[in-house]
């Protein structure tokens, strides 16, 4: 069942967290380096701009609104309680002199200056204190200013940096999902064979997503937080050493719970994933076989299977989500604490002289910044998460190296022209190792004969016809194409000299038109018109609204499986090839469109070589050889009349249909 496979992969998968993915993913970026780096250079300013905002408030109170020039003193000696603190202003100041010369009872006079106790200040005339301390508000006005233009600056850089990041993040996702497809449409189809439909969109739709959320929410934010927490660091022990000693002493207990919470966390989202997939891969798989559920009444318990494992992953969510409860919460408790422990020492240090104003003032500043650079780390972990595992599924495709085989350049036959033989020569065959679905088979066909292939169900031959176009190569044995081993063309070459009618054709969602012009050069109309009645299709095209640009939906539901047997006949005449392989139809057709698809054959099949694999022996009869399989063997072959004279299975067959 898929969903046991997906589960078992994504448990596989996520058990591996590793940093050497990021590697893999650097030559994605390497295009964008400059960009890169342009964005880097901008996360710098950035946070310089950000580191330097409390600094500034710092500089502004200490030098213009409680200049580090006050001094206290303590008025009684005795008791050493109250302290009164000073304001000095120097007399040279212009204007200073005078207006301490109008109030002597409140100033004394040291020297070259003058201090007077800040209580006092109210008691001077307002314009006496605007004088007296214009410096000072002068000083505080630049500063703001400047303060301005930083925070604008910020802003704008802040907006270029997005923007950048943003830009390479969805450029780096289109490239990588360009590359994954590519090298899916590529792949050897018995890798389709073994991954679901369901897992392999997956990875082009949300896997990739994941990366590009890494690409620009995770890059920009942890690097722009470890950068600010480390600043911040410097920053605070320039400032104070003993008190960003004191303030970051909660540092080792954040530590350990962050990694607590990052090991509990990973398991936590893993199981997440994992619930998520499963119901993905339930979710297609419904869908795929509605037909049958809803045939079989299996949707009460397709509904109960469905809603357990929608619990499951509700349950993994909110597990998810009482991690981050438990944590986020103490993270603010410790960045409170760090705050309580800024406030006790700084506020006796100020008390003691020790520690200015501005400095506390800061400090509180940067202990909040501090805290949220953590949440965020811890908060983006998830995505981190998602997206290591998500690079981790899409390189495992990536890594896939079973492309379709294509010969090595030197040993490369010169372009296939024309078709004038075909051989199998010993060829045995198997899907998976040690069961063999055809034995030793050797056959040829001449240029211009038609070949049948008749048999039970299940006897190998529509695997024959996929040795013959190279889906496969065989287990053993050689298919000679013009008396050449076929995996000496590039099968490009091959396939565009063969024209292959499968037993259930697949048309793309589009017009009749596009899927009959598919892979051939451009049709005219004349030869689109040509095609249509040589194919029996225009009956059908006739009876549409649309005519040939009638949209089919998606696998060409919209029409019925013999028309669509006609429409895929248009498109083999449209390719015009040497060689016709037609897998008759094994369900149910009327006699009338039998008979179309029978006409239409053989107008396809004039002057060119066909291997018909026959279900009906009306089919096979006019054939110049006819090949009875069975189980992977050849049993018979020869003409109609010779297998019928060698009353053998053939002939059973033909008794049995009449
Ligand atoms: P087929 O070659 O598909 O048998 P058939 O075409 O003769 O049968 P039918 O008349 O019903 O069209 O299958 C032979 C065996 O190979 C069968 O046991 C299924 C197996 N098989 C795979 O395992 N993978 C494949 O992709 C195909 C086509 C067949
Ligand atoms: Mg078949």
């Amino acid at each position: 069942m898929v969903s046991g496979n997906s589960r078992f992969s994504e448990e596989k998968l996520g058990k591996s967290y590793d940093l050497k993915l990021l590697g893999r993913l650097l030559p994605f970026a390497k295009p964008y380096k400059l960009l890169f780096l342009c964005s880097i250079f901008l996360v710098v300013m950035i946070t310089l701009m950000d580191l330097s905002i409390p600094y500034i408030t710092k500089i502004t109170i200490d030098t213009y609104i409680v200049p580090s020039t006050d001094f206290f003193v303590s008025e009684t000696p005795g008791e050493g309680q109250k302290k009164t603190r000073y304001l000095s202003v120097r007399m040279k100041q212009p204007g200073v002199a005078s207006i301490v010369g109008n109030y002597p009872e409140l100033f004394r006079v040291k020297g070259e200056s003058a201090v007077i106790p800040y209580e006092w200040l109210s008691r001077l005339q307002e314009e006496d204190l605007a004088n007296l301390r214009g410096r000072d508000f002068s000083g505080v006005t630049r500063m703001v200013l400047f303060l301005l233009v930083i925070v604008c600056t910020n802003f704008i850089f802040n907006f270029a940096q997005m923007m950048i990041m943003e830009y390479t993040g969805q450029k780096i996702m289109h490239d990588l999902r360009i590359t994954l497809f590519d090298h899916i449409q590529h792949l050897d189809l018995a890798f389709f064979n073994r991954n679901p439909v369901g897992r392999l969109v997956t990875r082009a739709t949300n896997d990739i997503q994941n990366m590009h959320e890494m690409f620009t929410s995770v890059i920009t934010f942890v690097f722009k937080d470890l950068f600010l927490l480390v600043g911040i660091t410097v920053v605070l022990f320039t400032i104070n050493f003993k008190l960003a000693l004191m303030s970051l002493m909660v540092l080792p207990v954040v530590l350990y719970f962050a990694v607590q919470f990052a090991n509990v966390a990973r398991e936590a989202f893993r199981t997440l994933r994992i619930k998520l997939a499963e119901i993905n891969s339930r979710f297609a798989e419904t869908i795929e076989g509605v037909r049958i559920i809803q045939l079989f009444r299996q949707e009460v318990n397709n509904y109960k299977a469905f809603k357990r494992i929608n619990r499951e992953h509700f349950l993994a969510g909110m597990k998810q989500v009482r991690v981050f409860a438990v944590f986020l919460p103490v993270i603010e408790i410790m960045g409170s604490v760090a705050l309580a422990t800024v406030i006790l020492y700084g506020g006796s240090g100020i008390l003691s002289g020790t520690i200015t104003l501005g400095a506390l003032v800061a400090f509180i500043s940067y202990m909040r910044m501090f805290f949220r650079p953590i949440r965020d780390i811890a908060e983006k972990f998830s995505v981190m998460q998602n997206a290591m595992s998500s690079a981790e599924r899409i390189f495992l495709i990536l890594d896939q190296g079973q492309m379709v085989a294509e010969p090595a350049s030197d040993e490369g036959l010169p372009e296939f022209k024309k078709l004038t033989g075909l051989n199998f020569e010993n060829v045995s065959f198997s899907y998976i190792p040690g069961e063999m679905v055809l034995k030793d088979i050797s056959f040829q066909v001449r240029a211009g004969e038609t070949v049948a292939v008749v048999g039970p169900t299940g006897a190998g031959k529509t695997s024959l016809i996929n040795l013959i176009v190279r889906f496969y190569d065989p287990t053993k044995g050689r298919v000679l194409v013009n008396g050449n081993d076929i995996k000496y063309y590039p099968s490009k070459s091959i396939r565009s000299r063969f024209a292959l009618v499968t037993q259930d054709p697949f048309l793309f969602s589009g017009t009749i038109r596009d899927n009959i012009a598919q892979g051939s050069r451009t049709l005219t109309g004349q030869q689109l018109s040509h095609i249509l009645t040589a194919s029996n299709c225009r009956y059908l095209t006739d009876s549409l609204p649309d005519g040939v640009d009638t949209i089919l939906s998606e696998r060409g539901t919209s029409i019925s499986s013999g028309e669509r047997q006609l429409i895929s006949i248009a498109r083999a005449l449209a390719s015009d090839p040497d060689l016709i392989i037609f897998d008759e139809a094994t369900s149910y057709i009327d006699s009338e469109t039998e008979h179309k698809i029978q006409s239409a054959m053989k107008t396809l099949m004039a002057g060119r070589t066909s291997i018909l694999i026959a279900h009906r022996l009306s089919t096979a009869r006019n054939a110049d050889r006819i090949i009875a399989l069975r189980q992977g063997e050849i049993i018979e072959t020869g003409s109609h009349d010779e297998l019928i004279q060698q009353q053998g299975y053939y002939s059973r067959l033909n008794a049995l249909q009449g």
